[in-house]
């Protein structure tokens, strides 16, 4: 197998034995995003095909989780590093419902290594809870992440609740559930400020630098 492909099957089986030596192998000859979104994105989605097809259970799925988390955690100390003053904050959460914290992490460790003061409010994040936060760290935008269909429809809910608060700050949203169709004609249609579809989260580091320049 090459090292890529051990990388993949090392997210699939969820076994760390020997992840940081193929990682290094890998940091040789790749920037940390490549590796990320290359294999390891390779084996996440695998391991959701699998998800899909009953081949995996709930709890493998962690495992295969846990393993990411820590090859991602491994990687970013390599990662560039902007050397820039603050550019601006970002409030970032995964909406209420919605256990799915891996992209929305990688959201946090790109923007935040590229000039961005990211608040990071976790998983399961009601509205009200991001209504409080936005009154209490005064932030320039709001991320939201989901990955379940049904949040999509949270963001809707979280959009209209934001707007009924008096809240119209740029909204960025991503998660493999959402379409940049459903965020211009549903969630958007919601909200009073932008709302912005990021595709992967150097897409969210894009949008963000357009939104502060
Ligand atoms: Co879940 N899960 N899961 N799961 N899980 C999915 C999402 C699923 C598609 C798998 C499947 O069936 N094929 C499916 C959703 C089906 C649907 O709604 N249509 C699913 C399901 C059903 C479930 C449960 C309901 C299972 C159950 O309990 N029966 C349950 C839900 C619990 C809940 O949330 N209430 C559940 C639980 C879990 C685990 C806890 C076991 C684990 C999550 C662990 C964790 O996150 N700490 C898990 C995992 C790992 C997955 C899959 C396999 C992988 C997700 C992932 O981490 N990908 C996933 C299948 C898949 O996506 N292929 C699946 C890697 C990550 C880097 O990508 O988060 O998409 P992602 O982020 C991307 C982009 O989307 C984007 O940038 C990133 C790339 O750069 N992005 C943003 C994301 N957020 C962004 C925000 C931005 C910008 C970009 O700006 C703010």
């Amino acid at each position: 197998l090459s090292v890529e492909e051990r990388l993949a099957r090392r997210i699939v089986e969820g076994s760390k034995e020997g992840l940081t030596d193929d990682l290094d192998l890998m940091l040789a000859a790749a920037p940390p995003l490549d590796i990320i979104n290359g294999p390891l994105m390779d084996g996440m989605n695998e391991v959701g095909r699998l998800f899909n097809n009953n081949e995996l259970i709930v709890a493998e799925v962690l495992q295969s989780a846990e393993v990411m988390k820590a090859a991602v955690a491994y990687l970013e100390p390599h990662m560039e590093k902007a050397e820039t003053a603050t550019k601006g904050k970002l409030l970032l959460a995964t909406v209420k419902g919605d256990v799915h914290d891996i992209g929305k992490n990688l959201v946090e460790i790109i923007l935040s290594n590229n000039g961005f003061d990211v608040v990071n409010l976790g998983i399961k994040v009601p509205p009200e809870q991001l209504i409080q936060a936005v009154r209490e760290h005064q932030p320039d935008m709001i991320g939201l992440s989901g990955l379940l269909v049904k949040s999509a429809q949270q963001m809707v809910v979280t959009a209209q609740d934001l707007k009924s608060a008096g809240i119209d700050l740029p909204l960025l949203v991503g998660g493999a559930a959402l379409t940049k169709r459903f965020t211009l004609t549903k969630i958007a249609a919601e909200y009073a400020g932008p709302v912005l579809y990021a595709k992967d989260a150097m897409d969210g580091l894009d949008i963000a630098n357009r939104l502060v320049s």
